[in-house]
């Protein structure tokens, strides 16, 4: 065995991004993932945000490498029958359509479970049972309702979105946790099972710390929010607090050299207590180190504007990348704000695969996150993604072991229209 999941087949009816991230993670750890798309259309994203005309989008390369493309029209009833053959094939089906949909082609989960008790059926929704279970969610819209966006942004400004998206890719993570561990399970019993995602869900797990600050409010004011030293009262729900640190760290983004004409000329910097004195040294406040009012964390709460401030003088000495190699030489964490180009060249990442040069036939050389979980029994080589029905014969012939009549009569019924080299304009 050389890749974890060799062996395991995904039916991958995932589209856009979030269903798209879980399934390119399991076709990096070596399952065959075929991805279903409608013919003549695919995944919307290849046509979406295309910067080179009639070639897949960066959006939808960046999310389907390791894939094979099917192209299948599932509500044809030839279609529906070669559908019916790859559940009973596959050991997983993932899926991030609108609520009902899978219900409305034809094929309920228990109709699923019945032609493949072994299937794991994997979703992804934008909310859990309840008031808004039937409602069509994006990525911005899960931010706003997981508890992502009311905290995030300054206090006085708008609520804000982020740019991590947690909405989207974030539930992809969690969904491929949800069939790993339903694999595992299934190695037991036997049986497949559902595996559901909510987006709302996703972003709430990944705001717990909120949640956590929203239960501390009813014992007094959170007291290394910023707005504490500045005196302003908390309300009764958790307060936007900037670039505080969100830990039991006190931490701020200060400015570096150079910020005033380049835009991520920042570093964050944590003034984390055990490294308390080597902070006073280097930022020149060696008093500090045993003045009542600044030599213990407590103490140090009300004035944390005064004391980012200085930091903040010192800082402005240094470049971001000058300041990160004083401060770690002194074990003091902090965090130079890299921009997208910095990344995009960092030969670092590319040296551990976390960033990957892919070719494309159509598109030629890019640039692509590769897989950033490393397992050292399981390497992951990042292949391009595949063009719209592009392994459509080869599944059916090779997988799902049509013969040549059968063949023949499936692309009369219309159900798999032709492969196409070019995305939709
Ligand atoms: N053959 C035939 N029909 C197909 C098909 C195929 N291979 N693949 C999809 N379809 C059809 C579906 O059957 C459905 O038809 P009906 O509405 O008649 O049942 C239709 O395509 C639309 O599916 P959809 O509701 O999933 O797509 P949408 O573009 O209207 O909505 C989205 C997109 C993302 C809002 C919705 O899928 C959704 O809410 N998904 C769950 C949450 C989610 O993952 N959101 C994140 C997306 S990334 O930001």
């Amino acid at each position: 065995m050389t890749k974890a999941l060799e062996g395991v087949k995904i039916l991958d009816f995932t589209h856009v991004q979030s269903g798209p991230t879980c399934t390119q993670l399991l076709a990096w750890f070596g399952a065959d993932v075929i991805k279903v798309e409608r013919p003549g259309v695919g995944d919307i994203t290849r046509g979406q945000l295309q910067d080179i005309p009639k070639v897949d989008s960066l959006y939808f390369t960046m999310l389907n490498h390791n894939k094979r493309s099917i192209t299948l029209d599932t509500k044809n009833p030839k279609g529906k029958e070669v559908l019916e053959r790859l559940i009973k094939e596959c050991d997983v089906l993932v899926e991030n359509f609108g609520p009902g949909v899978l219900d409305r082609m034809g094929f309920p989960w228990e109709r699923i479970k019945t032609l493949n008790p072994r299937m794991i059926v994997a979703s992804i929704k934008g909310f859990g049972p309840g008031p808004y279970e039937d409602c069509k969610v994006y990525e911005n819209v899960a931010q706003c309702t997981g508890g992502a966006a009311s905290t995030t942004g300054f206090r006085d400004g708008l609520p804000l979105v982020t740019g991590a998206q947690i909405g989207d890719s974030g539930t992809g993570l969690h969904l491929a946790l949800g069939i790993v561990t339903a694999l595992y399970q299934r190695t037991v019993t036997g049986e497949g099972q559902r595996v559901t995602c909510a987006m709302q869900d996703g972003v709430l797990n990944l705001c717990r710390v909120k949640l956590r600050d929203q239960q501390r409010l009813q014992h007094g004011p959170l007291k290394e929010y910023s707005q504490f030293g500045e005196g302003v009262p908390f309300g009764d729900s958790v307060p936007r607090a900037g670039n505080d640190s969100g830990g039991g760290q006190p931490g701020r983004i200060v400015k570096c050299k150079g910020w005033e004409t380049d835009p991520n000329a920042y570093l964050y910097f944590i003034t984390q207590a055990p490294v308390w004195e080597a902070i006073c040294d280097i930022i020149g406040e060696p008093d500090w180190k045993t003045n009542p009012d600044y030599a213990t964390p407590p103490v140090r709460l009300p004035r944390l504007n005064e004391i980012f401030g200085r930091i903040e003088q010192w800082t402005m000495t240094k470049t971001k990348f000058e300041a990160m190699q004083i401060l770690n030489e002194r074990d003091i964490p902090c965090g130079p704000i890299l921009s997208m180009k910095e990344i995009a060249e960092d030969e670092s990442l590319k040296a551990t695969g976390t960033l990957v040069e892919v070719d494309h036939p159509t598109r030629g050389k890019y640039l692509s996150v590769g897989n950033p979980i490393k397992l050292s029994a399981s390497p992951t080589v990042v292949e391009r993604s595949p063009l719209l029905g592009e392994h459509t014969q080869e599944i059916l012939s090779s997988v799902l072991k049509y013969s040549e009549s059968e063949l023949s009569e499936i692309a009369a019924s219309g159900a798999i229209g032709a492969p196409r080299m070019a995305a939709a304009e």
